[in-house]
């Protein structure tokens, strides 16, 4: 891990549901397929496979949040309306990159991102948007704080970038903000699931 890299992604590590979630948190947060991104030797069909799988883990998520957005009052809902559009403009950014790598969007989804967005989507009817939020700031902050380990450069800088950038991570702090301020008793439980299935994403994706 580079030497800045902790600080990066302190102030995600030290808050509330990050540190309720023990080490599922360094599960959900942590991946081979991410170190061999960073030095460089990640196979290309492990990286194939994450590009599709996460395309079709995002349209799920888009769903989640929709309903999110649905159920949350004003004002919090402004920030995950605002969201959506940002997911619509995401999943053009991910059928851009698979088109330019000829790979196949019709694949189904792997068993372990079926179960991630079926758990998504059983949450988004279910539960109260105060659970949903600490869901919704879970997804998010995983991957800004498994991306931001990595320096920012190689082939898949891009991707590096893309959870990392400020405006992003001033997003992922907004949802914790909003999480925090509408607290609810099952908030850490549902984001520890979270983290579990954030950690057998990326074992999917580096195992196949
Ligand atoms: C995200 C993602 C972040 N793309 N994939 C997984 C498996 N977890 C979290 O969501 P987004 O919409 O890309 O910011």
């Amino acid at each position: 891990m580079p030497r800045h890299a902790g600080a990066r992604v302190r102030e995600f590590t030290e808050s509330r549901l990050a540190s309720g979630a023990g080490e599922l948190w360094e599960q959900g947060t942590r991946a081979a397929f991410l170190d061999a991104v960073g030095d460089g030797s990640l196979p290309e069909d492990a990286f194939d496979r994450w590009l599709v799988q996460d395309y079709l883990f995002v349209k799920g998520f888009t769903d989640f949040a929709a309903l999110t957005a649905a159920k949350t009052p004003r004002p919090a809902q402004s920030v995950l309306i605002a969201g959506l559009s940002g997911l619509d403009d995401e999943l053009d950014w991910f059928e851009a990159h698979a088109w330019a790598r000829s790979l196949d969007r019709g694949v189904e989804l792997h068993p372990a991102c079926q179960r991630y967005v079926d758990f998504l989507i059983s949450a988004a009817y279910s539960e109260p948007f105060p659970v949903l939020l600490a869901i919704f700031y879970g997804v998010e902050v995983a991957y800004t704080v498994a991306w931001g380990r990595l320096e920012a450069r190689g082939p898949y800088a891009e991707f590096i970038e893309r959870w990392t950038h400020e405006d992003f991570k001033a997003y992922v702090r907004y949802l914790l903000k909003l999480a925090d301020e509408h607290p609810h008793p099952e908030q850490q439980a549902r984001f520890n699931e979270v983290m579990r299935h954030e950690r057998d994403f990326w074992r999917m994706t580096w195992e196949g």
